[in-house]
């Protein structure tokens, strides 16, 4: 059997060389009289044979169509009635100007043709209404397909981003971006069902989880606004972890600056996050509101939005009362014990009453900063809840501990004060209790079997858009820049990194103006003289207000992207990438400290909850993400952590190979078929777009090293048993054997397209798909 192996293997490489050149089918290989001799008739091997035919003509196929579509120029009409292709992809247009992209997708559009091709980057439109091009049978229409053989799609870029993980043992990384309510988390989540399905876990109950994992984050961390009825009020990085193989073995969140403010108040015409009107929906219908403590008639304050019906529309809205039933069977499906998920409730209802707790002033001769609780039934309520005591529980809203020169005083509160420390105690517990069930969704997620040497992942970015509303506030300045910062990563990407190649490699290729934002980006997170660096200065002083803020920031950044309005004191105006935004800097300052009271921490940690004990116990690894607790004289602020949640994003993304998804909100009035050239005109350009399109015509996308090109394709024109150096020649030989065109050999890189990359995959696959089989029928055969 020795020898026969030794000839068997000598065999298939002659084979895969002469395949390659002649494009045959395995038919060929059953053929050969070798083959026939040795299988007889084994029936395993035939079937798997078959399979390959099968998947081979598919191919073939697939690499014809897109042969031809590189080939064929496609009609185009400059002064004809057609002026505007169809086409899928806004490269292959001739005239490039804004007016032909942006009719290209207006007729695209009006067609549902959501979807549309810049190269390798995805643009997707907003339909605003139900598509049926979802379902498991388009999964299947876009696995392994080369885009061309399809119209685009998200599954498409889903797909070559699974596709290029394997084939490369590479993690990926997919990154959503578009502004509030342009469709970055309804993608994110068809990006996560397309990968499920690619990712086939023989384990289904794994699937199941995952697919739990958006719907559960999002009802704790998405909120109705004055843009988006579902608006993402945090950032989610998602990582679908896979075997070498691409079979999906588990999945991680990491989750971004909440926006904690919400529970407390929320802007006229928004509301709280989903998840307290589905658990008050539930409770009322499963007739457990009292053992909630929570009332019937009027709702608690944190979520009776100044309407006053939104009591009937909350226990009336039959969906509410669904989504809750869809959550306890997320929690449970994902692995949450019942005990955990009523703590979870207990904690939920506990803020609801906290945020009813009221306060009054002591009147008495000598004090008049002192408080009292006139609610007490609203105080013991909560503290029933919480599983605290309620006389510790007031005495701390009420009062506050200093320590000065070893002496402990304990000082009274205001009404004022004492309103403040309540709130900041009903952020504290939401935020931690959201921190904790994503950490407990990544602990029952994770694949002890699992580690970054054997495995690989693509992750999935969707974070909040930019948004502009008529009140923009500190959670605006933040969610902004967070988006600045995102542009950056694009804008590197796509022109600075690549033009910067072309130099170093002494290429004559595209130079592409763009918008470079670093100058904004350095004005709000430069040290020390940044917007965010003044914030905390300021911060730091007691006698500080917002307005000697907004001085301070008028003193120090003095640059064009900068202003401040004429008679309006508490407001700063920014010119961001996407437009100009107009900051009311009320209460900067104290969204900014964050402050938590210590005697508050204190009581909570005394808590028979053991969740809720739990959370609010200090690790050292969470100071970071709790910056209301550190005591020490620099203080982390909410600037700070901010600064740190998006370097720790950054750094995550950086790591793998970058898809992007741009999304685009046809009309501010959520209408189906409706598209606004002025809306999309001005996404367009300040995505860039039109300069992404330039530069993917003229550019080289794909800039691989020789050595590494080698490694990867030097089947496709060397035997199976050689090793060939990673070196110029051995570049071009590959590359002429491809017969690919318009490449360009650097001094050390091999330029391509993008669509050469999918050429090239696909040759290799049909390659390494036969070697596979033949490794598998000598394993059978020789056992
Ligand atoms: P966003 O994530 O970009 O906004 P969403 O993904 O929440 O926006 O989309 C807003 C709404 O648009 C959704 O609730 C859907 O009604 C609709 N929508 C978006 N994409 C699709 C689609 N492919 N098919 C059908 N409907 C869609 V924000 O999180 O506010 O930045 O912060
Ligand atoms: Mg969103």
């Amino acid at each position: 059997p020795e020898k026969w192996c030794r000839g068997f293997n000598h065999f298939i490489s002659q084979c895969l060389i002469k395949d390659f050149e002649k494009r045959p089918t395995v038919t060929h290989l059953l053929e050969h009289p070798f083959i026939k001799q040795v299988h007889g008739k084994d029936m395993s091997l035939q079937k798997q044979l078959a399979e390959l035919i099968q998947e081979q003509q598919r191919l073939g196929s697939v690499a014809k169509t897109r042969h031809e579509r590189i080939h064929t120029k496609r009609p185009y009409h400059v002064n004809g009635a057609d002026k505007y292709s169809q086409d899928d992809d806004l490269v292959n247009l001739e005239v490039l100007d804004e007016d032909t992209i942006i009719h290209q997708l207006q007729k695209r559009y009006a067609d549902l043709q959501i979807y549309t091709y810049v190269g390798d980057i995805l643009i997707a439109l907003n339909p605003f209404q139900n598509l049926s091009i979802y379902s498991p049978q388009f999964s299947k229409l876009y696995h392994g397909m080369k885009r061309s053989s399809n119209p685009p799609h998200i599954f498409a870029s889903a797909d070559a981003a699974y596709q290029s993980m394997v084939t490369f043992s590479k993690d990926q990384c997919i990154i959503i971006s578009g502004e509030s309510g342009a469709g970055k988390t309804e993608s994110a989540h068809l990006i996560v069902q397309h990968l499920t399905f690619l990712g086939k876990a023989n384990n289904r109950a794994l699937r199941e989880k995952i697919l739990q994992v958006n719907p559960l984050v999002e009802a704790f961390g998405n909120a109705c606004t004055a843009i988006n009825d579902n608006s993402s009020r945090f950032g989610k990085y998602l990582e679908m972890m896979f075997t070498p193989t691409g079979a999906v073995m588990g999945a991680k969140i990491s989750e971004y600056l909440l926006e904690k403010s919400r529970v407390i108040k929320q802007a006229v015409g928004e509301k709280n996050f989903h998840i307290f009107y589905y658990i008050y929906a539930g409770l009322y219908h499963q007739k457990k509101l009292s053992e909630y403590r929570l009332p019937e008639k009027k709702p608690p304050r944190y979520i009776d939005n100044e309407t006053g019906r939104v009591m009937h529309d909350i226990v009336t809205n039959d969906s509410y009362g669904r989504q809750f039933e869809a959550i306890q069977h997320c929690f449970r499906s994902i692995g949450f014990t019942d005990e955990e998920v009523y703590s979870v409730y207990r904690i939920l209802t506990g803020i609801l009453n906290t945020g009813n707790i009221e306060f009054a002033a002591i009147s008495s001769q000598h004090q008049t900063d002192k408080s009292e609780v006139p609610n007490p039934e609203a105080l013991d309520n909560a503290a029933a809840l919480l599983s605290i005591g309620s006389e510790e529980l007031q005495e701390a809203l009420t009062s506050h501990c200093v320590v000065t020169r070893g002496e402990t005083i304990i000082r009274t509160n205001t009404v004022d004060k004492a309103a403040d420390v309540r709130d900041a105690m009903s952020k504290a517990l939401y935020g931690r209790l959201f921190s904790w069930i994503v950490n407990r969704i990544n602990t029952l997620l994770h694949s002890p079997s699992f580690n970054t040497e054997n495995g690989m992942n693509v992750g999935i970015l969707d974070i909040f858009g930019f948004e502009n509303f008529t009140r923009n506030s500190f959670e605006q300045l933040c969610i902004n820049i967070a988006n600045e910062q995102i542009q950056f990563y694009f804008n590197q990407h796509i022109f600075a990194l690549e033009q910067m190649e072309y130099q170093n490699e002494g290429i004559d290729a595209a130079t592409v103006e763009y918008e470079d934002n670093r100058p904004l980006l350095d004005m709000f997170l430069q040290k020390p003289m940044g917007l965010l660096s003044l914030l905390d200065e300021e911060s730091r002083f007691p006698q500080a207000t917002d307005l000697t803020l907004v001085d301070k920031f008028e003193d120090n950044l003095r640059c064009k992207y900068f202003w401040r309005p004429k008679g309006v004191e508490l407001s700063f105006g920014i010119q961001h990438y996407a437009g100009k935004v107009l900051y009311d800097a009320s209460a900067f300052l104290e969204k900014n400290r964050d402050t938590l009271p210590a005697d508050i921490v204190v009581v909570l940690r005394t808590s028979e909850n053991k969740l809720l004990h739990f959370v609010f116990q200090v690790d050292t690894m969470e100071v970071m993400r709790h910056p209301e607790e550190t005591t020490n004289m620099k203080r982390q602020t909410m600037a700070s952590y901010f600064r740190y949640s998006l370097m720790d994003l950054l750094s995550k993304m950086v790591v793998g190979q970058p898809h992007f998804i741009r999304c685009i909100k046809p009309n501010d009035d959520r209408e189906a078929l409706t598209f606004s050239h002025e809306r999309v005109l001005l996404q367009l350009r300040y995505t860039g777009i039109l300069e992404t399109v330039k530069i993917r015509q003229k550019g080289y996308s794909h800039r691989i090293l020789f050595e590494e090109f080698v490694k990867r394709y030097y089947y496709l024109a060397f035997k199976a048993h050689e090793s060939p150096l990673g070196n110029r020649e051995n570049c071009l030989t590959i590359l002429e054997k491809a017969k690919l065109e318009n490449w360009i050999l650097g001094k050390t890189k091999v330029f391509l397209k993008y669509y050469h990359i999918e050429q090239l995959n696909l040759f290799l696959r049909e390659v390494i798909g036969r070697v596979v089989v033949m490794q598998a029928y000598i394993k059978g055969w020789l056992g």
